[in-house]
Order: C-alpha cells, then structure tokens, then sequence
C-alpha cells in the first residue's frame, strides 16, 4: 500500500527535517485545515443546513453578505483565537483587524483571509473556497511587545510566512505554501483529515487557456484588450495558435485549474471604477494566490509590478490581477510597458 501523508505529518516533516516552521506556525496551518474542514461541512450540506442565501447584510465594501460568508468567518476566527498562535486577524467580511481577546494568549503571527471566495456561486452549487496568508506580526522587529495594530499587517506579499486555499469543489483541496514549493492535500472524509495527494506543484510556462470576465472587455485598458484579442485570433492571429476559454468566477477554482495543468487568470484595473485599481483584494486574495503561483513557478504582477512587491496602503486594498503561465503574464506585463 503506497503510504499516506497526513497534513499534520507533512507539517511536523517541515519542521523537523526541513527547519522550515516553527511550531506555533504549524499550529497555526492545522488549525486553519480544520476550520476549513467545518466549512467543507456547512458548504456540502446547502439546503439541508441553514447556510444558503443572503444574511441581509453588507460587508466593508458595500457587497452583500451571504449567510455561508458569514458562518465561514465565524468559523475562522473561533477556531484561531484560543490557540496562542495568533496576535490578530483580518477579513474580506470584517471592517478593522480582530485582535484575539486578552483572555486568551497572544502568538506572533497575523493571519488573514477570505473566509468564502466566489460568493457568488454559493447559490448554484458551483466550486468556492478560503483563502488565507500568514505574516509574523512584527516583521522587522520580532522581540517588540507592542501592541498589534492595523499597519502590522500592511507588509508586502514577500513577507508571507505562509499562504494556501483550500477549495470546496467535488473534493475539497487544501493547498499549501511555506515557502518550499507547493502541496496539495485532499480532504479524506470518512478519515477526517487531508491527506497529501501531490508535492511540487509546477504550472507550465506556456499555456493555451485564459481567464477572464469577457463581459467587461470594453472596459479594460489597451493592454489587456491586446492581449486578449490576439488570444482570440487564434491560429490565423500574431499567436498562431488556438487558445480556449475559461471563467469560473471563484478566484480559488480558476486558480486551482492554473496550478493543475497550466493557464493565465486576470482580473484587470477597468473604467468602470477609474479610482480603484481593481476588484480584488491585495492582501487576502492576491498576495496569498501570488505567492502560491510564483512558488509553483509561474508569475503574478499587476501589470506593471510584482504583485509580492507592493507595499499595502490599506487593510482592504485592491489591485489589478494577471497571474499563471510564466511566459504569458510576462507578455502581458510587457504589453503594459508598450513593448
Ligand atoms: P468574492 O470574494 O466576494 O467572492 O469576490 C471575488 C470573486 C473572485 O473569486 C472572482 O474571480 C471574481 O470575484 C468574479 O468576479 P465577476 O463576478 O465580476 O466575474
Ligand atoms: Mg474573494
């Protein structure tokens, strides 16, 4: 029988052998994997639970919360805040950092997260999931006691300490970096645990798929509109070849198949919203996806930047996304600077 892995073993291997995480970081990851794992749960039982539909509120930036958004960062945040790992949170469905509560041990790390990525496909049964990222809360001065506050957590995405999603498709996957590579755990049900089901994820350089909301193509910069329409002349075009289509609309799930067998995911600025840069949230969706692609050997900028590198302004920045198949979002990037 071939041997299984548990997370929790591939864990303990990281810090034993690798000297790679600490323990309270360890801790932390299984105890997200399990919070995730109640999501799994509430998300598999739809119309049985009491989790479908909207809850009647609006979050931080005005979105309408659904009753499954809510339940998965209450999830989070009960299954983080007694543990001593962790000094505060942040969420997408939260409007300031959650400091964990005196009455129970502060840790050193911050974690943040989009509890329930894809909201809207919670109603029609389609993949969704949670993404989270893990920075140290003092990062260039780990000895200070101070009190944690919002700017702690405003760090460039090269600061991560850790970062994965787990999806809530046919199988729920959790998938993991630590800064060595990228690991795929699948959900064993029966078992209640994630097993480890693939090591050194590699996304192909080249891709023949793209991602992206078409319906919003007359709002896009030139950039983006030239690429996308030299993808869509095919054989016949300055690409000479056919590329397909895909859109999910759940970050998770597009980036999950780019991770899987190759692709380019984006999610461009566009008129529409002239002073926002994008809509979709530095540092709970694309930090966390950035560090995970480029780990797997692909590439991730906003066009003109590395996503990594930009230093966050605000808990709830947004940003304008092209990550995946190294040589296409170079091209990309590269139709930005007017080469
Ligand atoms: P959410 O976090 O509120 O679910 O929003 C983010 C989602 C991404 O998962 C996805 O890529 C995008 O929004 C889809 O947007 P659109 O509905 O414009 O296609
Ligand atoms: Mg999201």
């Amino acid at each position: 029988m071939t041997e299984r892995i548990s997370l929790t073993r591939y864990l303990v291997e990281q810090q034993r052998v690798h000297g790679r995480i600490p323990p309270q970081l360890r801790l932390l990851v299984e105890v997200v994997a399990r919070a995730c794992k109640r999501i799994s749960f509430a998300v598999n039982k739809g119309d049985l639970g009491d989790v479908m539909g909207t809850a009647g509120t609006e979050n931080v930036q005005g979105e309408v919360q659904k009753k499954l958004d809510i339940i998965a960062n209450e999830v989070l945040i009960e299954a983080n805040e007694w543990g001593g790992h962790l000094a505060a949170m942040a969420s997408e469905e939260m409007d300031g950092i959650y400091v964990v509560p005196n009455r129970f041990p502060q840790g050193e790390y911050l974690l943040m997260f989009d509890p329930l990525d894809g909201s809207s496909n919670i109603d029609v049964n389609v993949s969704i999931g949670t993404i989270f990222s893990v920075l140290h809360k003092h990062h260039d001065d780990p000895t200070t006691d101070e009190p944690v506050t919002e700017a702690d957590f405003l760090q460039p995405g090269h600061q991560q300490v850790a970062a994965g999603y787990c999806i809530y498709g046919p199988q729920t996957t959790l998938v993991l970096t630590v800064g060595d590579g990228v690991a795929m755990f699948t959900l064993d049900r029966e078992q209640g645990s994630f097993v480890l089901t693939r090591e050194n994820i590699r996304i192909p350089e080249d891709t023949k798929e793209f991602a992206i909301n078409m319906s919003n193509m007359r709002h896009w910069d030139a950039p983006v509109r030239r690429y996308i329409d030299e993808c869509l002349q095919g054989k016949e075009g300055p690409r000479g070849k056919d590329f397909n289509m895909r859109w999910i609309a759940s970050m998770v799930a597009d980036v999950h198949r780019i991770l899987m067998r190759g692709g380019i995911f984006m999610y461009p600025w566009d008129k529409r919203e002239p002073n926002k840069p994008g809509k979709l949230r530095l540092m709970y969706e694309a930090n966390p996806m950035g560090w995970l692609v480029e780990q797997a050997g692909g590439a991730a900028t906003n066009g003109r930047q590395r996503i990594l590198d930009i230093q966050p302004a605000q808990l709830h920045e947004r940003v304008s996304v092209i990550l995946g198949s190294k040589n296409e979002v170079d091209r990309v990037t590269s139709y930005h600077s007017g080469i």
